[in-house]
């Protein structure tokens, strides 16, 4: 009998190092540059990645906007990528080196003791909420340094993708079949996959109801295209900006109107044009206006009408009715990320775009090249035009 060879001595696979890259470094309210900064491996339970493509989200332009309060400063922002697996830490089994992810800023732990990723009626897992809003990773430090002065530059929403590379929790990673275009995954990281959410998971809209949808943007426009697909009809579209309404009549509005066009309060125009004269059997707020809101939920069918809040409001503001709006059975809810758990749903949304189930493209009205072009992306973002502005890195 042949003699077995001695094992040879294990490879220790080579050990991941500083990456020294390019990222946008928002230093202050509206100070954001391109600067070179140095991303620290991964620690156990993270992974870094390189951000492949991004799109702008207006929470960005918000915060660096300095109207967010709890927005940290030095701050890499941005929350709707896709990225590469470039390497990962000790323990992480869900990724692995060369894997194609979305980040996400709603985490799934998948934990048998989260009793928020164990209920099918939530997707607000909280297990890295508290690190995640003080703009570090879940061991309390930062991936991120200034290269020039090696100061210290905090995390954003747990994703930090205006950078070419970043570090995320392991449990903040969607894995996605890689063959879908990079620029159309990226999408559903926030707006698409929030507004589809909203109809699908959050407000359940079945065939054949009303439905009336405020603020026509990525997001509005994704409660648009998700309500078609369910059945519902009439499609009511508001907003100012005129602009948006053939969009939104392609994608399935049934009628769009223009607040600025009525001397009435909106929600009596709306009531008015109501397939039963007693309003929509489903609304939504897809402009973070308190005023909408309350619009919303007032046109909202007499008896069972469900108002859905999916805007996020400027900090501090509240919203106020009557309470018999409730009294004769209006409802109201409000969504985080469409509902969708993260690690379980991008991946299923991603293959029922491949399938041509769903269709993003149109979403896509910008595109740009290069981190330090995310500055022409802001602008577009805007300028009003825009749904989804693109940048490829
Ligand atoms: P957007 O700015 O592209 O769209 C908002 C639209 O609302 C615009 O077309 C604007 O003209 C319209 N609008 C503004 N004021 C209006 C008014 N008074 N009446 C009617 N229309 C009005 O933004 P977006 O990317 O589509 O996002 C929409 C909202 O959803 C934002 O508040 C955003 O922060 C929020 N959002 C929430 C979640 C979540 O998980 N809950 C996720 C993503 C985005
Ligand atoms: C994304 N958003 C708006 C535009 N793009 C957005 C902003 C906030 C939320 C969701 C989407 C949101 C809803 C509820 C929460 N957040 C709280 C979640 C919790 O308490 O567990 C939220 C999230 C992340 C952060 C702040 C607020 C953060 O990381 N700083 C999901
Ligand atoms: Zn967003």
């Amino acid at each position: 009998m042949k003699r077995m060879e001695p094992s040879p001595p294990p490879v220790c696979p080579p050990c991941p190092t500083d990456i020294t890259c390019k990222a946008m470094v928002a230093f202050g309210v509206n100070d954001l540059r391109e600067c070179e900064v140095i991303v620290a491996p991964p620690r156990a339970g993270e992974v870094r990645v390189k951000i492949v493509c991004n799109a702008l989200c207006h929470t960005d332009i918000y915060t660096l906007g300095g109207s967010d309060p709890e927005g940290l400063f030095p701050a890499i922002l941005g929350h709707e990528a896709t990225a590469i697996v470039e390497s990962v830490g000790d323990g992480v089994r869900s990724v692995k080196v060369g894997d194609t992810i979305v980040p996400g800023y709603t985490p799934q732990c998948k934990e048998p003791d989260c009793i928020f990723c164990m209920s099918p009626k939530t997707n607000l897992c909280p297990r890295i909420r508290g690190t995640q809003g003080k703009g570090v990773m879940p061991d309390g430090t930062s991936r991120f340094t200034l290269k020039s002065d090696r100061s210290t530059i905090f995390h954003f929403m747990g994703c930090s993708t205006f950078s070419e590379y970043t570090v995320l929790a392991e449990i903040s990673c969607a894995k996605i079949n890689p063959s879908i275009p990079h620029e159309h995954a990226c999408l559903f990281g926030c707006g698409i996959a929030t507004g589809l959410g909203a109809v699908w998971n959050t407000a359940k809209v079945e065939p054949f109801s009303s439905v009336a949808v405020f603020g026509l943007g990525a997001v509005g426009l994704a409660v648009v295209q998700a309500a078609k697909a369910i059945g519902a009809h009439p499609i009511i579209g508001i907003d100012v900006n005129e602009k948006k309404f053939a969009i939104a009549k392609q994608l399935g509005c049934t009628d769009c109107v223009n607040p600025k066009d009525h001397d009435k309060p909106m929600q009596q125009v709306l009531i008015g044009m109501s397939p039963t004269g007693f309003g929509y059997d489903y609304t939504f707020d897809a402009t973070g206006n308190t005023d909408v809101m309350r619009s919303a939920l007032e046109a909202a069918h007499r008896g069972w009408g469900l108002m859905t809040i999916i805007g996020v409001a400027a900090a501090g503001k509240e919203i106020s009715t009557r309470p018999f709006q409730f009294v004769t059975g209006r409802r109201c809810t409000g969504t985080a990320f469409g509902g969708w758990k993260t690690r379980d749903a991008i991946p299923m949304l991603v293959e029922r775009t491949l399938k041509g189930e769903i269709k993003v493209e149109h979403f896509i009205t910008h595109k740009f090249k290069g981190v330090a072009e995310t500055t022409k992306a802001l602008e577009a973002l805007h300028s009003g035009d825009c749904l989804r502005a693109v940048v490829e890195y």
